[in-house]
């Protein structure tokens, strides 16, 4: 095949990509997911992957591997639904790049460029898994996790040390960088809440002994910080622990920014355990006061969402994380979820959906028994109707 075809081709085959139509799928009344994914690797611009100058790329390859796309923050911008994308290269470094949507379920389509995010101190391994907030102060903050080497042990290639990265704009394109949340332990996972709460910056953390084991203070945490430009945890309480024997046994972290609702403040988080397969994620829905967002008032029980089907494979496993959601003025709700560290989807619902979820759904009563009461009251209600 010529060099000019090989081209159209592959520009052909984009196109359809990128124009295909989503199609949502009846599921179990809380939400609905949708027969594709919004965004995959081959979503990438052809111009990020091929040199298109058939003297220097004569057989028309790949010169750059985008291997996944994942883990994406969310926001609206104006009328468009914009992903802050985890962009994963086949050298297995992750960059950040917006991809927009009219309608918030299909037609994703990258910016031409990758987001070049300024350094903070020494330069990072990696960064990943930003969460998008539009913060009452004014400013769109990206809250990252910032991996470097742990050269404390440098007998260990794999020891690295996570550290939460601060940085604001107004447009996702340019951005300030702010210094890195300081804090005594490894941070992964950190959220910026949305509002001031007495006058201070929220932030929803998740401290970890290790790079991979959260340890000691196993859980969610919240901490109030005076200044986001020298953001600095000095005391975190947890929020929402981790629990022997529940979906979260061996640990959680916080997903988007909270919702805002007259009923409190909605979450999405994910819980992990240890299975034989290896860690096993799902995601979850918990609520918090509106006054004092510090404390749980709807603990559901289990897992909001699990991964099915296709959604188990890839290449880290049963893993569905999520850290982005749009609200929309209308209730209706876009929660961008990525499956097994490869690729987007979306669910859809409406934020009293979620919230009806959240308030008519018992907590864990972390015993068997307690499960088998919960399920007979159940059935003892239907069963009056009849
Ligand atoms: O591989 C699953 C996830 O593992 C980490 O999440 P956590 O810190 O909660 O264990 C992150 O690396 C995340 O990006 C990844 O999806």
């Amino acid at each position: 095949m010529e060099f000019k075809e090989k081209v159209a081709l592959l520009r052909s085959r984009h196109a359809a990509l990128l124009e295909r139509e989503n199609e949502a799928i009846e599921g179990n009344g809380i939400y609905k997911r949708y027969r594709y994914p919004v965004l995959t690797a081959d979503h990438a611009p052809l111009e990020w992957r091929y040199d298109f100058n058939p003297d220097t790329n004569p057989y028309c390859m790949e010169r750059f591997g985008i291997h996944a796309v994942f883990n994406s923050g969310a926001i609206k911008l104006g009328d468009r639904y914009t992903l802050m994308a985890r962009v994963e290269a086949a050298d297995r470094k992750s960059f950040f790049a917006v991809a927009e949507s009219p309608n918030g379920v299909d037609h994703f389509r990258f910016r031409p460029r990758p987001v070049t995010m300024p350094e903070y101190g020494e330069p990072a391994t990696n960064i990943y898994d930003m969460r998008l907030v539009r913060h009452e102060d004014g400013w769109i903050y990206g809250l990252f996790c910032v991996e470097r080497k742990d050269l404390s042990l440098p007998g260990d290639l794999s020891a690295a040390v996570a550290a939460c990265g601060i940085a604001r704009t107004h447009d996702l394109e340019n951005w300030e960088r702010l210094p890195d949340l300081v804090s005594g332990t490894q941070q992964r996972n950190v959220v910026l809440h949305p509002e001031f709460v007495n006058g201070k910056y929220a932030l929803y953390t998740r401290p970890q002994d290790g790079f991979i084991e959260t340890g000691t203070k196993a859980g969610i945490c919240w901490a109030l910080t005076d200044d986001i430009t020298r953001a600095e945890v000095q005391s975190e309480t947890i929020l929402n622990e981790q629990h022997y024997h529940t979906i979260m046994e061996a640990k959680n972290g916080e997903g988007p920014a909270p919702i805002k609702t007259p009923q409190g403040w909605l979450h999405l988080a994910h819980g992990v355990r240890s299975c034989a397969s290896g860690l096993r994620y799902v995601l979850y829905l918990y609520m918090t006061d509106l006054e004092d967002p510090s404390r749980v008032t709807a603990r559901p029980a289990g897992f909001f969402m699990a991964p099915e089907g296709g959604e188990y494979v890839g290449d880290v496993m049963n893993v569905l994380f999520s850290n982005g959601w749009i609200a929309d003025p209308d209730g209706k709700l876009f929660l961008y979820y990525a499956s097994c560290d490869s690729r987007m989807h979306v669910a859809t619902s409406t934020v009293d959906r979620l919230v009806d979820y959240c308030l008519n759904t018992e907590p864990d009563g972390f015993r068997t028994g307690k499960t088998v009461e919960r399920l007979n009251a159940l059935i003892d209600k239907n069963l009056k109707l009849q």
